[in-house]
C-alpha cells in the first residue's frame, strides 16, 4: 500500500511517499516555490545502514575504565533499554552526588532535527534542568562573536537573525549591493526549524531584475549565482576589515561622509577617523595600505567607495566572515561604514549580516512567534560560549574570560549529547578528543553512527523525524507545518522525549518532565499556546484538527515593505537604540572597559595569526575555507545520495585554483592530503578557475573518519582547524582562520570506514 505524509526538515516540507513501511520517495511541497534537492537524500538517511539498531554500551566502559579512557577504540556491547535506562540514571546520580550538578555538559549544541516538540536539545535540557542543573552553551557556532558584538554597537541582535530590510525594499530603493562573503544559493537551502517555502531565489531574481548591481567581495566566485552578473572582488580571506578601512579612507578623502548621521545618530566617530587617517598610529588605512593586505587593487577599493557614498547602498556580510580570529572587527567596521554613509535605518540602505546565510532573511514577514516549547530553567548553572568546550575539558579550575566576565571552569565528569555533532562543528577536533576523554563518561542520543556515537560509553538509538509526530515552525517561513509520522520507530530506536522520560523515572521525576503528557497533548497544547499567541497579534489561526488534516497553517504576507531601524532614523531621540547612549556606538566605552589588548574600544585592522600575510603562511601557504556544505546540512545527511554524487573517490571535494594545482602537479580527481601541524585528512581535487589562487575551499560535514595513524580518511576540514576565540569579546570560532598545505597521496587508498557500524561486541550476559 501507499500512502502519502505531511513532513517537514529544516531543508525543507514535503509529502514522504511510504509504501510497506519504508519511505521510497519525498515529493515537494506544493507551496514551497523553489524547494532545494536535499529532501531527496531523506529516504537514504532513514533507512541507512548506519542507523543505531540498539543501546550499546562500550566495552571498556562496562569493565569500569573511566577518566582517562581511549574512546573511539573499543568495540560497543549490546545492552537492553531497560539495562541502559538504569546505567544512565545511576551513573548521572551518582556525578551529581559526588561533585555536583556542574559536572555535567549538557549544553548540547546543535541543530537537532526540525519539530519542535521532539527536538532533541530541548528535551535533553529540560530533563538536565529539572534534574538539579548542568553546565550549558550559549551564544552558537553560527555567530557567537557577531551577537555578542551587536548588542554593544547597535543594542540588539536583529541585523543578524531577525526582522531585517526586507527584498521589496532592497528591490524598489537599493541601487548598489555590496556582499562581503556574497551571496551564496546554497545556503538558503536550509531554516531552522523547517522550511515551508524557499523565497530566496525567486526574491534575488526579481531585485537583480529590478537593477540593482551586485558586488561579491569573496575569495570564492561562486559565492553569487551567475544571475545576479556580480563583479567579483577576490580578497584574501579575514582581510575584510582592511579593505573596509580602505574604503572609509576614500570616502573621508573625498569628504563624502554624511557629517550630519554621524553626528546626531552616532557617538565615536571622533575617535575612529583619526585612526582611519593614521593620526593616532601613523599609518593612514588608504587604498593602497589596504590593497597590500587585501590584494585587491587600490583603484577598485577606491572606486567602490566613491559609488557607494554616490548611490543608495546596502552592505551585507556572511555570517562566516566573523567566524575567523578577531571576526568582531570586519562586523563592527562594517556598521562603521554604514553609519557614514548614513543609511541606516533608510530604505534599502543601510547594513544587514546574513542575507547569504540562511533562507527567510529579508522574506517579507508579519511578526507573529513560532511554535515553541516552554523554557526550560537550569539552577545555577555555569555556561560558557559554546565554542569554548575543549577549553573547558581541558582547564578544569581555572578562568576564562567572556564580554566583560570570569568564568571558573568546571571539572567536567560527564558528557551528555542529543541532537549535535561536536566531531562536526568543533575546530582542532584531534585536541577535542583528548579532551572528552577526561570525562568519566560520555553519553550520546544519535539516530546514527556519528562521530560522538563512536566515542561515546553509552549510546542510545534515537528515532527520525519520520518516525513521530511533531510541528515545524520558524520565525523566518511563513508556513508552520504538520509533520506526520510516516513509519513505525526503526529497530529498537525510541524518541528522546520517551528515553528521557524513563530515566526521569527512574531518578524521580517522571511526572515533571512530561507533565502527564503523550505526544498528542504536548502538540495540542505547543499549537493552542502558539494559537493564543497569534491571536494576540491579530492573526487568527485555525484549531488544532484542522492544521492536522490540512498539513499545515500560512500565516499572512505584509502588505508594505519592512525598513530595519527606520524609526530610530527618522527620530535618534525619540526611539534611541539600546546602547548605552541610545546611538550607534562607532566607540564603546563598554567594550574600551574590559581591558582586552586584542579588541579595543573601536574596529580596528589586527592581523590573525594565520591569515595568507601571516609570517606562518611561508610553511603552510594555502588558507583553507571550510564552508556549508550545498550537499547536506553540516553532518546531516551525508548518507544521502545528494551528497553521494558530489564526492571524489568517496572523498570530500577540495576546490583548489589551477596555478596551485599546477605548482603541485595535481589533476582534477586526484586524492590529495591536507595538513597542517593539526592533523590531516584526504580529500578529492577539484580545480576552479572560481577560487582565488592561494586559497582552497573544503565544505564541513563528511563524516570524521580517523585511521589509527590519526589520518582522517574522509575530508572533515575540522581535524586542520584553528581551535581559537575570536577574541575574548565574542570568543566565538576561528574556523576560517586556517593555513594548510597540499600534496597528491600516492599511497594505497584507505576505504572510508564511517560509512559502515562500527565494531559490535557480543551481548553481555
Ligand atoms: N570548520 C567549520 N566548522 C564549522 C562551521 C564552519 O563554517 N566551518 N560551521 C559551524 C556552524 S555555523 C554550525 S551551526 C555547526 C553545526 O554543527 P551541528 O549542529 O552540531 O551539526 P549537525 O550535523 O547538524 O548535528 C546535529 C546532530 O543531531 C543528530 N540528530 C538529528 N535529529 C536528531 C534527533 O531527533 N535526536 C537525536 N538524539 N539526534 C538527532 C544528527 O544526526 C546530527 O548528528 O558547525 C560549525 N562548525
Ligand atoms: N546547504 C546548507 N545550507 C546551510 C547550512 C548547511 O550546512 N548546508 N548551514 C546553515 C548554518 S548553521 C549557517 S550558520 C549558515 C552559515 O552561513 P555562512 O556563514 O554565510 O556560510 P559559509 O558557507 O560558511 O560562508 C559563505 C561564504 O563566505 C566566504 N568567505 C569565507 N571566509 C571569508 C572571508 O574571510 N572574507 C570574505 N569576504 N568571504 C569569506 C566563503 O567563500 C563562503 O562560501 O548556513 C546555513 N545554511
Ligand atoms: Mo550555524
Amino acid at each position: 500500500m501507499v500512502e502519502t505524509k505531511p513532513h517537514a526538515a529544516h531543508w525543507g516540507s514535503f509529502d514522504a511517499v511510504v509504501e510497506n513501511g519504508r519511505v521510497v520517495a519525498v515529493r515537494p511541497f506544493a507551496h514551497d516555490p523553489h524547494p532545494g534537492a536535499l529532501i531527496h537524500s531523506v529516504p537514504d538517511a532513514v533507512h541507512s545502514r548506519v542507523r543505531i539498531d540498539r543501546p550499546y554500551v562500550r566495552a571498556g566502559w562496562l569493565k569500569g575504565e573511566r577518566r582517562g579512557s581511549l574512546r573511539g577504540s573499543d568495540a560497543f556491547v549490546p545492552v537492553s533499554w531497560d539495562h541502559a535506562v538504569r546505567l544512565v540514571a545511576e551513573e548521572t546520580a551518582r556525578v551529581r552526588g559526588e561533585f555536583g550538578h556542574d559536572a555535567i555538559l549538557g549544553g548540547s549544541y546543535g541543530w537537532s532535527s526540525a519539530g519542535r516538540f521532539h527536538h532533541a536539545r530541548s528535551q535533553l535540557q529540560r530533563f538536565l534542568g529539572l534534574g538539579g542543573g548542568f553546565t550549558t552553551q550559549v551564544t552558537n557556532y553560527s555567530y557567537g562573536a557577531g551577537m555578542t558584538l551587536m548588542p554593544h554597537i547597535l543594542g540588539t541582535n536583529e541585523p543578524i537573525q531577525g526582522h531585517v530590510t526586507d527584498w521589496p525594499s532592497i528591490a524598489r530603493h537599493t541601487r548598489l549591493m555590496l556582499c562581503f562573503g556574497g551571496l551564496p544559493l546554497k545556503n538558503a537551502l536550509v531554516t531552522a526549524g523547517g522550511a515551508g517555502a524557499h523565497e530566496y531565489v525567486p526574491w534575488l531574481r526579481q531585485v537583480a531584475g529590478a537593477g540593482v548591481r551586485f558586488v561579491n567581495i569573496s575569495p570564492f566566485r561562486g559565492d553569487t549565482p551567475d544571475f545576479l552578473e556580480a563583479e567579483w572582488v577576490p580578497i584574501r580571506p579575514n582581510t575584510d576589515t582592511a579593505l573596509i578601512l580602505g574604503m572609509a579612507h576614500a570616502i573621508l578623502a573625498a569628504g563624502l561622509e554624511d557629517h550630519g548621521f554621524l553626528a546626531s545618530h552616532c557617538v565615536g566617530w571622533d575617535k575612529l577617523r583619526p585612526y582611519i587617517l593614521g593620526e593616532t598610529d601613523g599609518t593612514p588605512k588608504t587604498p593602497e595600505w589596504a590593497a597590500a593586505i587585501t590584494e585587491v587593487p587600490a583603484g577598485t577599493i577606491r572606486r567602490l567607495a566613491l559609488e557607494a557614498a554616490g548611490v543608495p547602498s546596502m552592505l551585507t556580510a556572511t555570517w562566516s566572515t566573523q567566524r575567523a580570529e578577531n571576526g568582531e572587527q570586519p562586523w563592527w567596521m562594517l556598521v562603521a561604514l554604514a553609519a557614514m554613509l548614513g543609511g541606516i535605518g533608510k530604505p534599502g540602505q543601510g547594513v544587514v549580516f546574513g542575507y547569504g546565510s540562511i533562507n527567510g532573511m529579508g522574506t517579507p514577514r508579519v511578526d507573529l512567534p513560532s511554535v515553541s516549547m516552554p523554557g526550560t530553567r537550569n539552577p545555577g548553572g555555569v555556561a560558557i560560549p559554546v565554542a569554548r568546550v575543549t577549553e573547558l575539558l581541558e582547564r578544569p579550575g581555572e578562568v576564562l574570560q567572556y564580554n566583560g566576565r570570569d568564568i571558573t571552569l568546571p571539572d567536567i565528569r560527564m558528557i551528555w549529547w542529543a541532537g549535535g555533532n561536536p566531531f562536526h562543528h568543533h575546530q582542532d577536533l584531534n585536541r577535542l578528543l583528548r579532551g572528552w576523554c577526561r570525562a568519566d563518561t560520555v553519553v550520546v542520543q544519535e539516530p546514527w553512527w556519528t562521530a560522538p556515537a563512536r566515542h561515546a560509553d553509552i549510546v542510545l538509538p534515537a528515532t527520525t523525524t519520520l518516525e513521530r509526530n511533531d510541528i515545524g515552525s520558524s520565525s523566518h517561513d511563513r508556513f508552520v507545518r504538520a509533520m506526520h509520522q510516516a513509519i513505525p520507530p526503526q529497530a529498537q530506536a525510541r524518541n528522546d522525549h520517551d528515553m528521557l522520560a524513563d530515566m526521569a523515572e527512574a531518578l524521580g521525576f517522571r511526572d515533571r518532565f512530561t507533565e502527564q503528557r503523550n505526544e498528542d497533548a504536548w502538540l495540542r497544547h505547543l499549537y493552542d499556546r502558539w494559537c493564543a499567541a497569534c491571536g494576540r497579534m491579530g492573526f487568527e489561526a485555525p484549531d488544532f484538527d484542522r492544521f492536522w488534516a490540512e498539513g499545515y497553517v500560512e500565516t499572512p504576507k505584509p502588505d508594505r515593505e519592512f525598513v530595519l531601524f527606520s524609526d530610530f532614523a527618522r527620530d535618534a531621540e525619540a526611539h534611541p537604540l539600546n546602547t548605552p547612549s541610545g546611538k550607534v556606538e562607532i566607540f564603546s566605552e563598554t567594550i574600551a572597559g574590559f581591558g582586552y589588548e586584542e579588541i579595543g574600544g573601536h574596529p580596528a585592522w589586527r592581523a590573525p595569526r594565520e591569515y595568507l600575510g601571516a609570517e606562518k603562511a611561508a610553511q603552510w601557504p594555502l588558507h583553507l575555507l571550510s564552508y556549508q556544505p550545498a550537499t547536506r546540512l553540516h553532518g546531516q545527511l551525508d548518507q544521502g545520495r545528494v551528497a553521494a554524487a558530489d564526492k571524489i573517490q568517496g572523498r570530500e571535494p577540495i576546490l583548489m585554483s589551477p596555478q596551485d594545482a599546477v605548482a603541485r602537479g595535481l589533476s582534477d580527481g586526484d586524492v590529495v592530503r591536507i595538513f597542517n601541524e593539526r592533523g590531516a585528512c584526504l580529500g578529492g581535487l577539484r580545480i576552479s578557475e572560481g577560487i582565488r589562487p592561494g586559497v582552497v575551499a573544503m565544505a564541513t560535514g563528511a563524516w570524521w573518519d580517523p585511521a589509527g595513524d590519526g589520518l582522517d580518511r574522509h575530508g572533515n576540514p575540522n581535524v586542520l582547524t584553528q581551535d581559537v576565540g575570536t577574541s575574548r569579546l565574542g570568543q566565538g570560532c576561528s574556523a576560517q582562520s586556517c593555513l594548510v598545505q597540499v600534496e597528491r597521496f600516492d599511497a594505497a587508498l584507505p576505504p572510508v570506514a564511517v560509512t559502515e557500524p562500527p565494531a559490535i561486541a557480543e551481548a553481555a550476559a
